[in-house]
């Protein structure tokens, strides 16, 4: 089947092995063994893998329009804290976690290059994906984060480019692995390193200076979706090798709020630009807030 050539927009039977997964049948047994499985590996380790969830020809579909969007990537060499910030903090020690500055190469594909009736649009946004996601995370709905440009991103490692270890600003994120380096860009996570009212500072400063207590590392292959609660779980991906191909991620976000748009300050470091929906969105929350103007 060549649906380039058809140029009609692909269903979600033409992105989803339905007959491993049917996640348009969510009383089935299969659907129940997915969510249950993916909530118990939730429950334990912040993280899921289902296996070869997108077929084989699903994933050249959304190669195919990666790599056609690929001069779209905004790439920016950065040292930051795994916390995204880029300053020294003289409150902290120069080998505090805070003042550890380590290098991000790897860039994203914005949400405004991808086709709307394209691979990428279709499955981010098909309800029964939406549903199963929300299912497997136990929350009552999700929607398509409504951010532009970081709504639905692919994150892309050329050869010898890595990102570093991080926490998310999201409570999660799901990602299917599209295209694999032949060596490096491995998916590590040290999961539930910190809590929301510890920041297990000790922990995560071990790691950053090479510590390998408590890392996992996953064994992606392409097709697989992986959901992350990343907010707690320390995260990177590796570098990869300079004789390797690049490595291409899908990255889908959804909130539980509907009609959510990042921040500017945020939006322009990883996108290097802004929309006018971003700025809208902050005069929103300064005229939301107790100032008389
Ligand atoms: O490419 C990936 O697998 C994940 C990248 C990541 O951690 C992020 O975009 O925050
Ligand atoms: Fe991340």
């Amino acid at each position: 089947m060549n649906l380039s050539s058809q140029q009609r927009q692909p269903s979600l039977a033409d992105l989803v092995d339905l007959k491993k997964y049917p996640l348009d049948s969510p009383s089935s047994d299969a659907y129940r063994t997915a969510v249950s499985n993916a909530r118990e590996q939730l429950s334990t380790d912040g993280c899921t893998v289902i296996k070869n969830l997108v077929h084989p020809s699903g994933v050249a579909l959304l190669n195919e329009e990666i790599i056609s969007k690929k001069e779209t990537t905004h790439f920016s060499l950065q040292r930051m804290n795994p916390y995204f910030h880029f300053q020294h903090n003289p409150s902290f020690p120069a080998n505090h976690p805070i003042n550890t500055f380590l290098e991000r190469s790897s860039g994203f594909i914005p949400g405004d290059s991808w086709s709307a009736d394209g691979p990428m649009n279709q499955l981010f946004r098909a309800d029964e994906l939406i549903r199963f996601v929300a299912t497997c995370l136990q929350v009552d709905e999700l929607h398509c984060y409504a951010d532009p440009l970081a709504g639905l991103t692919s994150n892309i490692l050329e050869p010898d480019q890595l990102f570093t270890w991080h926490f998310d600003t999201n409570d999660f994120a799901v990602t299917v692995l599209v295209q694999q380096a032949d060596n490096g860009g491995m998916f590590e996570y040290v999961p539930d390193i910190r809590t929301a009212d510890d920041e297990g500072f000790e922990r995560v400063g071990d790691i950053l200076g090479g510590n390998r207590l408590g890392v996992k590392t996953l064994d992606l292959q392409p097709g697989d979706i992986q959901i992350f609660r990343g907010r707690y779980s320390l995260h990177q991906v590796t570098r990869v090798a300079t004789d390797s191909c690049a490595r291409h991620a899908a990255i889908f976000a959804y909130t539980e709020q509907p009609g959510v748009i990042g921040r500017v300050e945020r939006t322009t470091q990883l996108f290097g630009r802004v929309l006018p929906e971003h700025i809208a969105a902050e005069e929103e929350r300064t005229r939301s807030d107790d100032l008389v103007d």
